[in-house]
C-alpha cells in the first residue's frame, strides 16, 4: 500500500502524475501546508525538512522493520520508477541522462521557478488570481531586483530545455521519463506568469510549448494534474 502525504502543489503533482502513469493504487493523506501542518511533530518524523510530499510504502521497511518514508520528489520518482520498472530506462546512457535531467529539475528549475513565483506574484494587485498558497506566502511587496533576477534565470533555464526539445520529443532521451514528469507541473504553473513578460513565449519557446501540449494530452498526466490541482479537495483520500 502506497500513501502520499501531500497538499495540492506543483511539487506534489510530479508524484501524482507518476502514480497515475504507472497505474499504482495509492491513498492521499492531506498535509495542509496553508495551516502549517508540515511543522507538526508527527510529520517531521516523516520528513525532517518539513516539506510535502512524502511517500510511504508498506513494502519498504528499514532495518528496524518500520516503514522508511521517502521525502524529496526526485527520490520518490526514482523509487517509483524502480518499483514499477517504468520511465527510467535500463540502458546506461538513457538511464543516466534521465537521472541528470531529474537532478537538473530539482536543483535548478524548481528552486528558480519557486523564487520567481514568490517575488513576481507580489505584482498581482488582485490576490484572487493567485493560488491560495502563493497568495498566503508571496513577497509582501514587489522587489524589482529579485523579480528581474529570477525571471531572467527562469527564461535562461527554459532556453536550456528549448535547445533539447527542439531536437527531440522528450527531455532526457527519445522516450518519456521521470525527468518529464518532474519538469511538467512546474513549467505548466509558471507559463502564464512568464507570458506576461514575454507575450511571444509560445513561439519563442516552440519546442517547450509543443512538449507541454504532448504532456497535457496523456491520460496519466491529466489525472495526476487534476487530483492535486490548486484547491483540490483532498479529504476523500484518493
Ligand atoms: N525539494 C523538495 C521541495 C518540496 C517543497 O518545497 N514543497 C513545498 C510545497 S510545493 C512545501 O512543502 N512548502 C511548505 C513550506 O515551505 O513550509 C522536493 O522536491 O520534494
Amino acid at each position: 500500500m502506497l500513501k502520499l502525504y501531500t497538499w495540492a502543489t506543483q511539487n506534489a503533482r510530479k508524484i501524482s502524475i507518476m502514480l497515475n502513469e504507472c497505474d499504482f493504487e495509492y491513498k492521499i493523506i492531506p498535509i495542509d501546508i496553508e495551516q502549517g501542518e508540515q511543522h507538526f511533530e508527527t510529520y517531521i518524523q516523516l520528513n525532517p525538512n518539513a516539506k510535502i510530499p512524502v511517500l510511504t510504502d508498506t513494502e519498504l521497511l528499514n532495518r528496524s522493520k518500520k516503514e522508511e518514508p521517502i521525502f524529496e520528489t526526485g527520490a520518490i520518482l526514482l523509487y517509483l520508477a524502480e518499483k514499477s520498472g517504468c520511465f527510467l530506462p535500463t540502458n546506461a546512457s538513457d538511464r543516466i541522462s534521465t537521472i541528470k535531467w531529474l537532478f537538473w529539475q530539482t536543483s535548478n528549475l524548481g528552486p528558480v521557478f519557486g523564487n520567481f513565483s514568490h517575488f513576481a506574484s507580489a505584482l498581482a494587485k488582485d490576490k484572487s488570481v493567485l493560488n491560495n498558497y502563493l497568495a498566503q506566502t508571496r513577497a509582501s511587496e514587489p522587489n524589482q531586483y529579485a523579480i528581474e533576477r529570477f525571471s531572467k534565470e527562469s527564461f535562461r533555464l527554459l532556453g536550456v530545455l528549448e535547445r533539447v526539445l527542439s531536437e527531440r520529443d522528450f527531455i532526457a532521451h527519445e522516450d518519456i521519463s521521470i525527468a518529464d514528469f518532474a519538469c511538467y507541473p512546474w513549467i505548466e504553473s509558471v507559463w502564464q506568469g512568464l507570458s506576461l513578460l514575454n507575450p511571444n513565449i509560445n513561439t519563442d519557446l516552440r519546442g517547450v510549448y509543443q512538449w507541454m501540449n504532448r504532456m497535457a494530452a496523456r491520460s496519466g498526466v491529466k489525472k495526476g494534474m487534476a487530483q492535486l490541482a490548486w484547491g483540490a479537495d483532498l479529504s476523500k483520500g484518493e
